[in-house]
């Protein structure tokens, strides 16, 4: 193994991660959420969103944009919806607050809706599918973030990297989830580009001037671009209005606004649906559920993998072997932390 890396085994990612949180001050119940979702990230091959969101983590914390005390609040607006406010505090939390309430309202009603207002989202989406799928829920979850991404047609920022989430449940298997983001790529992978000194695809985004450009630097200064054109641009919109006004908060503009430059991590909301298929189907469902594998079948038939796959195998690995992390993201996280002390 190149010299560059440093192995570490996920619990070692797990104390690590706990350790620097700890010491940028935030508090212990969310020390434990957010540090699960980093080794989830290291675990699954996931670079962008591993430890390396500990950067902007503690720098969200050191400038205020995060209230690293806040404890969410569960609400009932209506039998179905499930609303907690995160009182300012990063979403793993707030996520965890509503977790059980949205697994028990989804089986007595058929279907419920968990909304995520006022917290602060650096994570990606599908540590949250996959603990609701394991409970048989099908999922969707949306999230705006910050404005960096020009509409299809434009070239200026406008919506955030929004990324969608959806997870199927399948009986004795590796669920089904995708979650991408609806730009051309999360911005955490134009970061680590940048890190490297690698070049982006042309397609990924433009320039200040809104010309097309392969350096990373300047599509991060400039605007992302969305995926498959208008299609992606109309699905990032989506976001923005159903984890946005929908659910009473921030669109991606706004939650560039309000962070006012300290350059943290997106402030707003996030709505997650959870669908149980009884709520169809009754005793019927555990049998159309099977019935769905054909489609899933037909996919690998044809050599093409499932989402999901890539990661699966990777935390194969991980499990029994750890990872290998960058040192110099390790200097570079104790640098942020030492700063910010
Ligand atoms: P990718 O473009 O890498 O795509 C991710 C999804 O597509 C995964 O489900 C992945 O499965 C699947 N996939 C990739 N390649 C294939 C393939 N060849 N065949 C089948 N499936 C494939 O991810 P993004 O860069 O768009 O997003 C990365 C992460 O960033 C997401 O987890 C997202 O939640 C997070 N994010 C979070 C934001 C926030 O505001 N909180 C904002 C934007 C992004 P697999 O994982 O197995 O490769
Ligand atoms: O990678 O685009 C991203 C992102 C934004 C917030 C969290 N991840």
């Amino acid at each position: 193994m190149s010299d560059d890396r440093v192995h570490m085994t996920l619990d070692e990612v797990r104390d690590f991660a706990r350790a620097i949180l700890t010491r940028v001050g935030l508090a212990p119940d969310h020390v434990g959420a957010v540090a699960e979702t980093m080794v989830a990230g290291e675990r699954d091959g996931c670079g962008s969103h591993g430890i390396y969101r500990l950067l902007v983590a503690a720098h969200s914390v050191a400038t205020g944009v995060v209230d690293a005390h806040a404890t969410p609040v569960l609400t009932r607006p209506a039998p179905a919806i499930l609303r907690v406010d995160g009182g300012g505090g990063f979403a793993q939390l707030a996520f965890e607050t509503g977790r059980q309430a949205l697994v028990d309202t989804a089986r007595t009603q058929g279907l419920a809706a968990l909304a995520l207002n006022n917290v602060v989202h650096f994570a990606a989406l599908w540590p949250e599918v996959e603990a609701l799928v394991a409970e048989g829920l099908v999922v969707i979850a949306v999230t705006p973030s910050h404005a960096w991404v020009a509409p299809a047609g434009g070239t200026k920022p406008l919506f955030g990297t929004n990324p969608i989430a959806f997870g199927w449940p399948r009986p004795g298997g590796r669920p089904f989830v995708f979650d991408f983001a609806t730009s051309a790529v999360a911005r955490g992978e134009i970061e680590l580009h940048r890190r490297a000194g690698r070049p982006v695809p042309p397609d990924w985004g433009y320039d200040a001037e809104g010309q097309e450009t392969t350096e990373a630097a300047q599509v991060l200064a400039g605007a992302m671009r969305t995926f498959g054109g208008h299609k992606g641009s109309a699905l990032s919109a989506m976001v923005e209005l159903m984890a946005g006004p929908m659910i009473g908060d921030l669109t991606s503009r706004e939650s560039m606004a309000r962070d006012g430059g300290r350059g943290g991590s997106p402030i707003g909301g996030e709505l997650i649906l959870a669908i149980d298929p009884a709520g169809f189907l009754g005793d019927a469902a555990a049998d159309e559920i099977a019935r769905a594998e054909a489609l899933f079948d037909g996919i690998e038939a044809q050599g093409a993998r499932l989402p999901g796959a890539r990661r699966h195998a990777a935390r194969a690995v991980s499990l029994t072997e750890g990872v290998w992390v960058s040192k110099q993201l390790i200097a570079d996280i104790e640098n942020v932390v030492k700063e910010n002390a």
